[in-house]
């Protein structure tokens, strides 16, 4: 059973890293929602966290109470397959310079994201955090699965050693407002967004899939990730990491028929089966969450109608921001 926990104090100053991307930005809203009156975000444009110096500098300056590291590089499974090297050496340097900061200006509670691709490419379904290095990872995401791994170790290590109050949070696929819609380097659901809005758009009559349609994904819309994470702070603190899902998965062939009815594309969808389906399901056990007191609240048809909405309203009009992110 989580221990419980003092919440937060809402006067305490917060530092959310990675706060232009999209879970930092849903943070920073959440954080504002909340009543946080001291929030400051940092992001790679502001100060380049794979530098060392430069991370301590930023950190040690503003002296948080909380820190919340939503900062890496990311990407969905055609982005990680190709730069398995930045994937690597990126984050690992992003959440290790974050910790050797955080850990020098005293930082008390530190939560910090992981992947659920952190587990077991044939893990048991709904996979427990006990499921963690259990057995091989899925190629297409190791290196940056890890990167990952090494941070919940990292979290553990700073507790064990200097008694430090922080945890690990391993969010399931994570989708929403301020995605990035990139053709090809991005996760799936933004990508197929994009592909079937610009179908749409030029009355084409088929839109490709990769993979077989087969594969299982579970879903988070990124402000419930954002409630969780802050639920967390308030009332967990313990070395094992906790799984943030919504308890529920889909393939991706009904994935991509929930997407087009959403843009509303009538054609045909075809598979590009060359394309890697990655690992075969993920689906996360959320029973350490609930035990904390947390529900997920947006269902994924109202999730992807919104997040269709905001990509229209934001991205894909007139002239095509629609690769940034
Ligand atoms: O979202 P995605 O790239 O992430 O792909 P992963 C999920 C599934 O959707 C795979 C299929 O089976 C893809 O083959 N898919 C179909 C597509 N069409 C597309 C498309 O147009 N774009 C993309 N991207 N996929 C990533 C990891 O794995 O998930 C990261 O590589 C990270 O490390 C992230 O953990 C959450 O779930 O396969």
């Amino acid at each position: 059973m989580p221990t419980p926990q003092p919440a937060l104090d809402r006067s305490a100053t917060v530092l959310v890293a990675g706060s232009s991307g999209l879970v930092g930005s849903a943070v920073l809203r959440r954080l504002e929602a909340e009543g946080f009156t001291s929030v400051v975000g940092i992001h790679s444009k502001d100060v380049d966290l794979t530098d060392a110096q430069a991370t301590l500098d930023r950190i040690t300056s503003i002296r948080p109470a909380v820190v919340i590291d939503a900062a890496a590089r990311v990407g969905g499974i055609a982005a990680n397959d190709a730069e398995p090297v930045e994937f690597l050496n990126d984050n690992l340097r992003i959440q290790t310079n974050l910790f050797t900061a955080a850990h020098a200006a005293d930082v008390d509670r530190l939560l910090f994201l992981g992947s659920s691709c952190i587990y077991p490419k044939h893990s048991p379904q709904p996979i427990p955090e006990s499921a963690l290095l259990t057995g091989p990872l899925e190629e297409t995401n190791d290196a940056y699965a890890i990167a990952k791994i090494a941070g919940v170790l990292a979290v553990r290590s700073y507790r064990r050693q200097y008694g430090r109050r922080w945890i690990s949070a391993m969010p399931t696929n994570v989708y929403g407002p301020g995605d990035t819609f990139h053709p090809t380097r991005s996760h799936v659901l933004p990508a197929l967004i994009r592909r079937f809005h610009e179908a749409v758009r030029s009355g084409a009559e088929e839109v490709v899939v990769w993979g077989s349609g087969t594969p299982r994904r579970e879903f988070i819309h990124v402000d419930d990730l954002a409630a969780a994470c802050l639920h967390l702070l308030d009332h967990y603190d313990d070395p094992s990491p906790v799984n943030i899902g919504v308890g529920e998965d889909l393939s991706i062939a009904d994935l991509a028929a929930l997407v087009a009815e959403a843009v509303g594309f009538t054609g045909r969808i075809t598979w590009d089966t060359a394309r890697p389906d990655g690992t075969p399901r993920k689906l996360l056990d959320i029973s350490r969450l609930r035990a904390t007191g947390w529900e997920p609240g947006i269902g994924l048809p109202e999730g992807v109608r919104s997040t269709v909405r905001w990509y229209v309203d934001t991205l894909a009009e007139p002239c095509g921001r629609a690769d940034a992110g």
